[in-house]
């Protein structure tokens, strides 16, 4: 069966975790994603949170499946050689450097496109044009400069982070529809073009909905959030609403049975509207079902506090396994609260492929988050993470064509890190 992205080359220059969530995307679609590192150290992460000694970290591994690895110090006259070379032969080059990092490297968008018309250059940057420009950020960053630190955690409470990394993976996953774009609009103009995803803004549309409220501030209070039964006023700004789904159909974190020496033993409940007449039996108010004060929507939004109380009170008598059972039978919407442990075990996860385990020659079995995309004609399969410079050889053999003679030159002008060959395969 042919991958999706079958034949499309990608010149990997990313490091981190933005970039690499990028190009690993595209790798498990079938596209052949060759990540230029410098030779000795490699993608810093490879030694960052290290838990093995000498052993690829698993912040690496789980980052870069399905790649191939080349070494290659770009600043040298053979290494920017033989990354020219790469340039002509892929179809895209995706980076994360910090601003003008490329450039002083020699890789313009202006030179690139005039050596391949064809080529998408990728990037990613912390912020977009403009006051910021100039700055190096990593994932909080992001996440406090795009909205999210300032509308999560409790509204007495300091702005929190969130531990999705939604600044770096989120930027990542944008940056990867970019380029299936731009190949797409490649099919029909003929030629490249540049795909900019600044972490500031792909947070910040992940929080759409809270630049929605902020707007909704000017027409009087948030009803949705209990901060408005609690009869608290609104400021100037989107608030922070803990564990309240602000939406249309109010939630809440509840504690469920055991939820003293649990930390997970919590249930996200959901009052959506079509379901309030089972929820009120359930949890034992059948009265709520025809009470003014509780039988509507708009009615409920002043007595949220009361009514979570009330559930909980009903959720705290149950596991949240035997919560859930109970309450899909009624179709009440509703999750657990699932620790990585639990998560790590889930058989359906594994099944599906979104929990695999890999194999690695130097790790051995680890766990890891398999492609979240399921196509049904191009399922992914997860592959492990290169060594550094695994590939050096073949790539510029393979790829780049060149000689036996060539090769040696380029290993002998330090250009490229000591080709190995992995004696444990
Ligand atoms: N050969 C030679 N030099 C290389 C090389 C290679 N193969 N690969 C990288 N380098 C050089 C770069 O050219 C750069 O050199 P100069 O600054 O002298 O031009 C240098 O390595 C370091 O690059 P950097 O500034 O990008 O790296 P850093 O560790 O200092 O900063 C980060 C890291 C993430 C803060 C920065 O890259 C950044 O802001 N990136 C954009 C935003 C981003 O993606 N953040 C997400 C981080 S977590 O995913």
């Amino acid at each position: 069966m042919s991958k999706a992205l079958e034949g499309v080359k990608i010149l990997d220059f990313t490091h981190v975790q933005s970039g690499p969530t990028c190009t690993q995307l595209l790798a498990w679609f079938g596209a052949d994603v060759i990540k230029v590192e410098r030779p000795g150290a490699g993608d810093a992460t490879r030694a960052q949170l290290q838990d093995l000694p000498d052993v690829d970290s698993l912040y690496f591994t789980m980052l870069n499946h399905n790649k191939r690895s080349i070494t290659l110090d770009s600043k040298t006259p053979k290494g920017k050689e033989v990354l020219w070379r790469l340039v002509k032969e892929c179809d895209v080059l995706v980076e994360n450097f910090a601003p003008g990092a490329l450039a002083r490297m020699g890789l313009t968008w202006e030179k690139i496109h005039e050596a391949n018309p064809r080529m998408i250059l990728a990037s990613v940057k912390g912020f977009g044009p403009g006051r910021y420009e100039e700055c190096k950020v990593y994932e909080n960053v992001a996440q406090c400069a795009g909205g999210s630190a300032s509308t999560t955690g409790f509204r007495d409470g300091i702005p929190m982070v969130t531990g999705a990394q939604i600044g770096d993976s989120g930027t990542g996953l944008h940056l990867a529809l970019g380029i299936v774009t731009a190949l797409f609009h490649r099919t029909v103009t003929g030629l490249g073009q540049k795909v900019d995803c600044a972490m500031q803004d792909s947070v910040l549309n992940l929080c759409r909905v809270k630049l929605r409220d902020q707007q909704r501030l000017d027409h009087g209070p948030l009803t949705e959030y209990s901060q408005f039964g609690e009869g608290i006023p609104f400021g100037d700004s989107t608030p922070r609403a803990g564990n309240d789904s602000g939406g249309g159909q109010p939630g809440r974190i509840l504690k469920c049975k055991g939820w003293e020496h649990d930390p997970n033993a919590y249930l996200y409940f959901i009052t959506q509207a079509a379901v309030w007449a089972p929820i009120c039996d359930i949890i034992g108010e059948p009265g709520w079902k025809t009470d003014p004060d509780y039988a509507t929507p708009k009615a409920r939004l002043p007595h949220l506090n009361e009514i979570f109380t009330r559930i909980e009170a009903w959720t705290m008598k149950h596991d949240k396994f035997e919560a859930m059972d109970i309450l899909n039978e009624y179709d009440i919407p509703c999750g657990p609260i699932l620790s990585m442990k639990e998560i790590a075990a889930d058989e359906s996860l594994r099944k599906t492929g979104t929990i695999v385990e890999v194999e690695h020659p130097t790790r051995g079995t680890y766990l890891t988050v398999g492609n979240p995309i399921k196509l049904s004609a191009s399922p992914s399969e997860v592959t492990r993470s290169p060594l550094l410079g695994e590939h050096t050889d073949e790539i510029l053999r393979s790829v780049l064509k060149y000689t036996d003679a060539e090769v040696d030159e380029i290993a002998h002008s330090g250009a490229v890190g000591r080709i190995e060959k992995i004696a444990a395969e």
